[in-house]
């Protein structure tokens, strides 16, 4: 299944919402772009966990390029996606390679957030392209996750560096860049530890295990992805803001988009944070990893609605 018919699958939520509610408020032939209207929309577009701010510049839009005309469904799908990808605009952007010598990534996010299975997503993604991979076991807090983390790189074929529980992460991650650049890989790919955004300590701690990777190589870590859980909406967007300042995140890794995930919360996180969506992750398995384009995600949002009257 390519990006659209997995993203569209993905979105049941969001598609349940957008498909029947859109489309029942065109019974009879066109409407009448009025107050009315506006806010009807605004409710659907809210339930949608795209945000304030986003839903109400769409309303917006509608209103300035609609009100006052009868117009048909089409029309107001037309001016909704136009809009939604002017939002979520971003820089065609996977991941940042090193210009020579190993890529190093490192992935921070809350507790259970999905950032080891996003690593192995990412492992088996390189791996794909023919590109070796080391991970770093850097949450070296449970023991569990270290074991977690060598069974996916022995099924993938990457190496991994651990270290004794309670090890420094910022240790891990340094020698993880150690192997890297010892064995010619590729990319190294840090794991750490789930952490809240209001544990100040734990915040610093990743600032030095940042520090640490690019003390092993200058000019790295090359990306640093935020891991985040799309069920939990709009807490996730204000997760976001701490993490990025303590470990100067480049990317979103938006986990959970299959499930009971609302999509809108990925029009949240495009409007409200300054960093782009790199991928989404729509499984547990490791192939459920894809690379996030907005336009296509917009039209995948949309698809069905106009599907059904056509
Ligand atoms: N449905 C679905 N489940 C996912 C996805 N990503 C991760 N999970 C599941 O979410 C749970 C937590 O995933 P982990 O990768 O262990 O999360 P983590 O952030 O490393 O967790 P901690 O290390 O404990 O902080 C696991 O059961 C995963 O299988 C996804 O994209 N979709
Ligand atoms: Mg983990």
């Amino acid at each position: 299944m390519g990006f659209f018919s997995r993203i569209k699958a993905g979105l049941k939520k969001t598609g349940a919402v957008l498909n029947t509610d859109i489309r029942d408020l065109f019974k009879s032939e066109g409407r009448l772009i009025d107050e009315e209207f506006l806010e009807e929309v605004r409710g659907i577009l809210f339930r949608t966990d795209m945000g304030y701010d986003s839903t109400e510049a769409l309303v917006e839009e509608i209103g300035k390029k609609l009100r006052g005309r009868v117009v048909q469904l089409e029309e107001v799908v037309d001016v909704l996606k136009a809009k939604l990808k002017e939002l979520m605009h971003q820089p065609a952007s996977p991941i940042e390679y090193a210009a020579s010598g190993p890529t190093v990534v490192m992935v921070c996010g809350v507790n259970g957030a999905g950032k080891t299975t996003s690593i192995a997503k990412l492992a088996s993604q390189f791996r794909s392209e023919g590109k070796s991979v080391v991970l770093g076991a850097g949450d070296t807090f449970r023991a569990a996750a270290v074991q977690q983390l060598t069974i996916w790189a022995d099924r993938l074929g990457a190496s991994i560096v651990t270290a004794p529980s309670g090890t420094h992460p910022a240790t891990v991650g340094y020698q993880t860049v150690e192997k890297a650049l010892a064995d010619k890989i590729d990319v190294a790919i840090i794991d750490t530890a789930g952490r809240l955004q209001t544990q100040s300590d734990l915040m610093a701690e990743l600032t030095k295990i940042r520090a640490a990777l690019a003390k092993a190589l200058p000019g790295s870590p090359h990306e640093v992805l935020l891991v985040l859980d799309a069920t939990t909406g709009q807490n996730g967007v204000s997760q976001a803001s701490k993490f990025a300042d303590a470990a100067g995140c480049t990317g979103i890794v938006l986990a959970k988009l299959d499930g009971t995930a609302k999509g809108g919360v990925v029009v949240s996180i495009r409007q409200q944070l300054g960093l782009p969506v790199k991928y989404v992750g729509l499984g547990e398995s490791h192939e459920d990893l894809a690379p996030f384009n907005p336009d296509e995600f917009v039209d995948a949002l949309f698809s069905d609605v106009l599907a059904a009257t056509a």
